[in-house]
């Protein structure tokens, strides 16, 4: 078994990883100890990686199939499963998505398809000073930490999770950078309907399952009783106990599990500042 530089960066969830190069040739028996990483820690930062976007491309497909946003928007040209994230103004537009299309509200990646993605990594090649980060939670600590009687009431119940922004009570877009907020969702995507509470398919271990920038309603529950109760959610799922932020350096290649964290994009970069980022997402099975 090939041994790691594991080291955690935070007591609730994630860990950094030294020492690897991924982007050539990638063992299994490396591609066992990244995934025993993952699955320990949910957020694994490797350090130091140069790779391009097909360099990344390849790496990533290591761990599945890669999913292609339904938007072509901020896709790179040559390699579509590369989401560019920028805040680079070329000709007075963004060179990528900035975080009102990536980011911005708590969420866990794809929750609006039947199959949500299982993992996604982001590689940063330009990294502001100041600004910029990146907070993961561990939805499998607050899970576990829920009032017994909230558990019990929501264990059982399923959460209806919409991909259009309009269609969120918490999703106000307050700046699109340019962007036409109603070409841009006008891609119809079907809604999805997951369990709230969902049980990790390797692990075994339950976390919550509800974000506040995909879970709009709960199924077959009146919204004067669902609103107020995925606002005590949304609410203690970011308690700072349950919370890793992660201050970007060139190089780092994050990979964070999707299946038991959601993650904000911190924002607050400071001008002149360019953070210029590479995403891949991998697809996932249908939560259980
Ligand atoms: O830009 C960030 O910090 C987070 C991006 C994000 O939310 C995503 O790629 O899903």
């Amino acid at each position: 078994m090939t041994s790691l530089n594991v080291t955690r960066l935070a007591e609730p969830l994630g860990a950094e990883i030294t020492g690897i190069d991924v982007s050539g040739p990638v063992d299994a028996a490396l591609i066992g100890a990244i995934t025993e990483a993952l699955l320990d820690h949910h957020v694994i930062v490797m350090r130091d990686q140069t790779l391009t976007p097909e360099q990344q491309v390849t790496f990533s497909r290591r761990f599945g199939d890669l999913v292609v946003r339904v938007s072509g928007e901020f896709l790179h040209p040559e390699f579509p499963e590369v989401l560019i994230l920028s805040n680079r103004q070329v000709n007075g537009q963004y060179a990528g998505a900035t975080a009102a299309f990536a980011g911005e509200l708590w969420h866990t990646d794809l929750t609006y398809a039947e199959r949500p993605s299982m993992g996604s990594m982001l590689h940063a090649l330009e990294v502001a000073d100041e600004g910029g980060d990146t907070a993961w939670a561990n939805l499998y600590l607050a899970y576990e930490t829920l009032p017994e009687e909230t558990r019990r009431r929501i264990d059982g119940l399923k959460a209806i999770h919409v991909r259009d922004r309009r269609r969120n009570p918490r999703g106000a877009i307050t700046d699109s950078g340019g962007i036409d907020v109603d070409k841009y969702y006008s891609v119809k995507v079907t809604d999805s309907v997951h369990p709230m509470v969902r049980t990790h398919p390797v692990t075994g271990r339950k976390s919550l399952f509800a974000t506040p920038r995909f879970a709009v309603a709960i199924e077959g529950m009146d919204d004067r009783d669902a609103q107020p109760l995925l606002d005590e959610l949304f609410a203690h799922q970011i308690n700072p106990v349950f919370i890793y932020q992660h201050k970007w350096r060139v190089g780092d290649l994050v990979f964070w599990d999707n299946r038991c964290t959601a993650h904000l994009a911190v924002g607050g970069i400071v001008a002149p500042g360019i953070r210029h980022l590479h995403r891949t997402s991998i697809a996932g099975d249908r939560p259980f």
